[in-house]
């Protein structure tokens, strides 16, 4: 085999690469109106650089062999900076550890290309295992911080349990998204925490954080729910106290557990709020979007919850790693009012969907609350096709 047919096969790979980064993308034919989902997944595996996984030198590497292989790029954090959209994904690695990188488009929808280096987190300790969800919240204190969970080894399991894991909030801090400064992990009063988010604004002076307590490390136990709470102090911060914002309930998409995705937007109307709801099938777990909105002032207060989901996984988004699962940590508010939802599927890939932040809030405001039982929601549906006939009859041409 002479030099130019070993390269080959990376260069294949690198043809293919080029060509998904600069592949643009499109809105499919909406559906309901709210908002726009896309041809293309904006991330996958395939579009982690080639010399992420490869070793390009023949001399070491005469098969042309993957070394480090990459096997899903999903849940992202996102940020806008200027003119760029950039986004901190969960990558993980073929052997299964997960770790951040900065991907950046100027479009929001397509041509995301990851920088050469992924993100390097300072580590606490060693045993930190696993680092995944990326919560990016540009601060009121001029700092953006990172938000994310620590998955370590759970010291007190059985010597035969080596699967039992400990989840902790992990929280670095950074101006340039290259250089991370961490901090203490969170400390609450729950045993383990995934899912918490950084309040954009102090809330009385104080930094607040919405936490998701848990008993287990899959199983949130009697703890379940979106809490919130406020600490002192950042750069060892400390709940003391937390509450409960949304609550998990019985025969709901959130009758298992839920945890909020990214940072609240602010609106004139509350903080909108985007979580994801989990219930049990014969099929396992079902992860779905919904939205909620939270007073200014006081934003652990619900003000209104529309019942149902927002967003549900169809059609590939059904099938992944784990099927059945949207999942969002991160979304983007433009100037000109459009909203980008970066959303993974059944963590394997990342999509987007764009809406109007009026849409949003209309939603929000005018969907029905989940009416708790058959009799009631049945009536809610008879009462607006009574409206609906009222209204044709009306407006129906002779
Ligand atoms: O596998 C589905 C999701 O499970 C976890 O989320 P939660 O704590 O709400 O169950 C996270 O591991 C998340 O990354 C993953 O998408």
């Amino acid at each position: 085999m002479n030099r130019h047919e070993a390269l080959d096969p990376i260069r294949t790979y690198q043809d293919a690469y080029h060509q998904l980064i600069t592949q643009k993308n499109r809105p499919r034919p909406r559906e309901g109106g709210l908002f726009e989902r896309y041809v293309h997944p904006v991330l996958t595996s395939r579009h982690t650089p080639p010399i992420w996984r490869y070793d390009f030198n023949p001399e070491s590497n005469p098969y042309q062999l993957e070394r480090l292989g990459i096997n899903a790029v999903f849940n992202s954090g996102a940020v806008k900076i200027g003119d760029t959209f950039v986004l901190m994904p969960r990558v993980e690695g073929a052997d299964r550890k997960s770790f951040f990188a900065v991907a950046e488009s100027r479009s929001g929808v397509d041509q995301f290309v990851f920088r050469d280096f992924p993100t390097e987190i300072p580590e606490l300790d060693s045993g930190e295992t696993n680092l995944y969800d990326m919560r990016l919240v540009e601060h009121e204190d001029g700092w953006i911080y990172g938000l994310f969970c620590v998955e370590s080894k759970d010291p007190d399991a059985p010597a035969s349990d080596t699967s039992a894991a400990v989840a902790k909030a992990g929280i670095a801090r950074t101006r340039d998204l290259v250089t991370w400064q961490r901090l203490a992990n969170l400390q609450t009063p729950s045993p383990q925490q995934r899912n918490v988010v950084l309040h954009p604004e102090f809330v009385d002076g104080k930094y607040a954080f919405y936490t998701r307590p848990q008993d287990g490390f899959i199983e949130t136990g009697a703890g379940g729910g979106i809490g919130w709470g406020l600490a002192e102090d950042i750069e060892n911060a400390r709940v003391d106290e937390e509450i409960l914002v949304d609550e998990k309930v019985y025969h709901t998409l959130k009758e298992v557990k839920n945890g909020l995705g990214p940072a609240p937007l602010k609106t004139e109307y509350g903080w909108l709020q985007l979580a994801h709801g989990v219930r049990n099938t014969a099929a396992g777990l079902r992860y779905v979007l919904y939205l909620f909105l939270t007073d200014l002032r006081e934003p652990w207060k619900v003000i209104s919850m529309p019942g149902g989901y927002f967003m549900a996984p169809q059609e590939e988004e059904r099938v992944g790693d784990v099927s059945n699962v949207l999942f969002s940590n991160g979304w983007i508010l433009d100037e000109d009012g459009t909203v980008y939802i970066y959303y993974g599927s059944s963590d394997t890939r990342l999509h987007v969907a764009t809406c109007r932040l009026e849409a949003l809030l209309d939603s929000v405001l005018h969907t029905p609350a989940d009416g708790g039982r058959s009799s009631v929601c049945v009536r809610q549906r008879i009462e607006l096709i009574r409206k609906n006939l009222e209204w044709l009859r009306k407006n129906e041409r002779p």
